[in-house]
């Protein structure tokens, strides 16, 4: 994990020589046909926003040529994708044989391509078997995911530059079993710290799992393993009086639950207090990288209509700040702030797995990832390892809670298009330059950035 300096111009950012620019997908968002799935189960209820199911969702599953040939003429170099657990074992214990040939075929492609690969084993989405037995609360479950890992890393092991063991383990235990805005759809505070832990035991066995089957990456040194984490940016409202004091408690709390527990977990080998006991075996220092996932800044307001979710409203952006289509406040410095913390806890290299918006008219992203990029560049220069930026997301995908509602494509794709033409939006152009270039330009910025000439280019 060479880390070379940067190089200065006084007319662009120039990243590090071997900087990955990569985009990032997960299988159930653009596969398509995942029926085995929770999340299937789920849609087909009609616990989806807009009442989509993800269906064939856009068709990756049999387009993926395709896919990687258009990144490989935008000069993308990393492609971060998800393997399915619910295709390669639809039942308890029965391995899909077909399946685990064609994800052969699909990683195969990205490496003739030469892209950097970023393998995700775990994006939310269980076979419904495992639903079906009480998922993560299921002491059982771990167990059943590291065989299929297992089985995952035998097949497949030889492809990944980068593997992510779990992708926002925190997001489902969080969202889904304490706030019940996702499947399950659970209020417990036992059940997001019985979840916690079972993600952080499947994480620690598989980082050792990965090492002792698989010890090299595809480029002789040792294999590198993550996860893909969430980080907002959370901070109090600041009300006056006693709601202020109430947010800033509201914030301590949430900042531990969303990641501040975990990393305490993987960089102590201890317990964290918002999860509680016992240790996992084993968990200790199962970082070979850091993986960033980072959107926004959320700020806790305290609100006192709002019952079910303890009096905190963290959907308000303060006044004059802009927001995405999902509502999400944009704050690039919190990706740089964020950048800076991780590294004071692990000191190990970052790579940005996500960072992107939900824009279907293109008109917020360019900006965003300009905004973005600068941050990112601007902690580089401070000497922190970052080794690639992987844009959320290729393709339009199926968001979720939101359905085919919210796109966060480089590449627009209609879901009801019979066709599912992939169509570049310019900031597919955009990051196209910027990867090729290996820098953003003055120009650029100028272009669509250019309150950030000035403090960036100093005229
Ligand atoms: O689409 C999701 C992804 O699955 C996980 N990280 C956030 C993205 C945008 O919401």
């Amino acid at each position: 994990m060479e880390h070379t300096a940067l190089s200065e111009s006084k007319d662009s950012l120039k990243f590090p020589d071997n900087f990955i620019w990569g985009t990032s997908t997960g299988g159930h968002q653009v596969e398509g046909g995942n029926k085995n799935s929770d999340w299937w189960v789920w849609e087909l209820k009609g616990l989806i926003e807009d009442k989509t199911v993800s269906g064939r969702a856009m068709d990756y599953w049999n387009r993926h040529e395709e896919d990687h040939a258009l990144m490989a003429k935008l000069n993308y170099k990393g492609f971060r994708l998800g393997i399915e657990w619910a295709r390669v074992e639809p039942q308890k214990g029965c391995f899909n044989r077909e399946v685990i040939d064609h994800y052969r075929r699909i990683l195969q492609s990205l490496r003739d391509h030469k892209f950097t690969i970023c393998l995700t084993l775990h994006h939310w989405v269980k076979p419904s078997w495992v639903a079906d037995q009480g998922g993560w609360m299921n002491p059982d479950t771990v167990n059943d995911f590291l065989r299929y890992a297992k089985f995952v890393i035998d097949e497949l092991g030889s492809f990944p530059d980068y593997w992510v063991t779990l992708n926002e383990p925190m997001v489902p235990a969080i969202m889904g079993n304490f706030l019940g805005r996702l499947p399950p759809h659970r209020h417990s505070i036992k059940a997001y710290r019985s979840v916690s832990k079972a993600f952080l035991r499947a994480h620690a066995e598989t980082y050792h799992l990965i090492h002792s089957r698989h010890p090299l990456a595809p480029d002789g040194t040792k294999s590198k393993v993550g996860v893909a984490m969430a980080y907002p940016w959370i901070e109090p409202w600041n009300s006056p009086g006693l709601a202020g004091w109430y947010e800033r408690i509201a914030a301590f709390i949430t900042r531990r639950a969303a990641f501040a527990g975990w990393d305490y977990t993987i960089r102590t080998g201890k317990p964290h207090w918002i999860h509680g006991g016992p240790a996992v075996a084993g968990i200790q220092d199962t970082y070979d990288y850091c993986g960033i996932n980072y959107y926004m800044r959320v700020s806790l307001k305290y609100d006192r209509q709002r019952h079910g979710q303890y009096r905190i409203d963290s959907t308000k952006a303060p006044p004059g700040i802009e927001v995405t289509q999902t509502g999400w406040q944009i704050y690039p410095e919190g990706l740089y702030r964020t950048i800076h913390s991780v590294w004071k806890r692990f000191r190990k290299p970052i790579l940005i797995t996500e960072n992107g918006i939900a824009d279907d008219t293109d008109k917020q992203r360019p900006r965003y990832m300009i905004e973005h990029l600068v941050q990112i560049h601007r902690a580089i220069q401070e000497g922190i390892p970052i080794l690639g930026y992987y844009h959320w997301s290729f393709l339009d995908n199926f968001e979720w809670q939101s359905g085919f509602a919210k796109r966060f494509g480089l590449i627009a794709v209609q879901h009801d298009d019979p066709g599912l033409l992939r169509v570049p939006r310019p900031s597919a152009y955009l990051y196209s330059e910027i990867a090729r270039k290996n820098a953003i330009t003055k120009e650029m910025v100028e272009a669509h950035a250019p309150d950030l000439v000035a403090t960036v280019f100093g005229d």
